[in-house]
């Protein structure tokens, strides 16, 4: 099932040579979460990314273009641990992909829906992509057969099994960690909405968005979309949202006109880091 790419300098995924094996059906390959690795490190052991995390695989036309959307404030070790996995997980699957770091500015409040929101912006200013994944920095896939692609129809949910819910969905309509969308189904919906400082329900009203919008939420099965999440506190700047509940009752009136079309912010700075672009946003303070 793994592909040998290490004469193109691919390497192979941590571990797997020596006691790991990866199967759609019997899966049982864990996560060390923190590599004991700088950047330097990581970029040197993965030297056909380009500056700003890119990547084309040089033997092949890729059929997928996927660009990561990741809502970022000070998570330094998840975020090596995220490029560790995940450069080496993407080329193996032999994607097009670019790795986007949307960096929220100053000491406001957490905004994760509206720091979406910017990284598909920006994103698409770059390229055509035909998918964009949208992914927490503690979460990393654990399994190869997890690929990085869109559904056509559907946005598409893809971390059902985290090892912090026992390897379950929590509830049903669960659509936090790692989800992807085509531009079309992202702009169907409006965005994401902008409305959500702190932690909590954002993701709740991007499920139901992609409801109210005509659509419904596909899943990979549960062998396939396994998650491990690096364990850490809550966040300085994310306590919980206590507007949430009100904000998830008014998500039918409000999807319309709260999300992509209302959008405003300011990009600060945009770097082309050796493993990802960086993107420096200022996104404003709850009112
Ligand atoms: N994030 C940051 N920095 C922050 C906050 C959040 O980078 O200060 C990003 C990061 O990509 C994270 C995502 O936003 O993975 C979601 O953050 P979260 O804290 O809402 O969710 P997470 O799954 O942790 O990481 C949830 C448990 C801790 C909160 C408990 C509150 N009851
Ligand atoms: C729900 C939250 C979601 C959150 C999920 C998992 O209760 O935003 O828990 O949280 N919804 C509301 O609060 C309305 S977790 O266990 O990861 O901390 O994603």
């Amino acid at each position: 099932v793994y592909t040998n790419l290490s004469h193109l300098g691919v390497p192979p995924p941590p571990g797997l040579l020596s006691k790991t094996f990866y199967s759609p059906l019997f899966w049982t390959c864990v996560r060390a979460p923190v590599p004991p690795l700088s950047l330097e490190e990581i970029r040197q052991r993965n030297p056909l990314v380009q500056p700003g995390g890119r990547y084309r695989p040089p033997d092949c036309e890729p059929r997928h273009h996927t660009a990561i959307v990741v809502p970022y404030r000070n998570r330094q070790t998840h975020l090596r641990a995220l490029l560790y996995h995940l450069h080496p997980f993407l080329q193996r699957q032999q994607i097009h992909y670019s790795i986007y770091i949307v960096q929220q500015w100053g000491n406001s409040t957490f905004n994760r829906a509206k720091l979406l929101n910017v990284g598909v912006r920006e994103a698409l200013r770059d390229e055509d992509w035909s998918c964009i994944f949208l992914h927490d920095v503690d979460l990393l896939p654990e399994n190869d057969h997890n690929t990085y692609t869109c559904h056509k129809q559907f946005p598409t949910h893809l971390s059902v099994a985290m090892d912090k819910f026992r390897y379950r969905l929590p509830y049903p309509q669960y659509f936090g960690g790692v989800s992807a969308l085509t531009p079309d189904q992202y702009m169907k919906m409006n965005g994401f909405p902008n409305q959500y400082w702190g932690w909590g329900g954002e993701d709740d009203d991007i499920a139901a968005r992609v409801r109210l919008s005509g659509m419904k939420i596909v899943r990979p099965p549960v062998a396939i979309g396994h998650y491990k999440m690096i364990k850490h506190k809550g966040d300085r700047g994310n306590e919980q949202n206590p507007r949430r509940f009100d904000l998830l009752k008014r998500t039918r009136l409000n999807w319309r006109s709260d999300g992509l079309n209302s959008l405003t912010y300011e990009l600060l700075s945009k770097e082309l880091e050796p493993l990802y672009t960086n993107l420096t946003v200022d996104i404003g303070d709850d009112p």
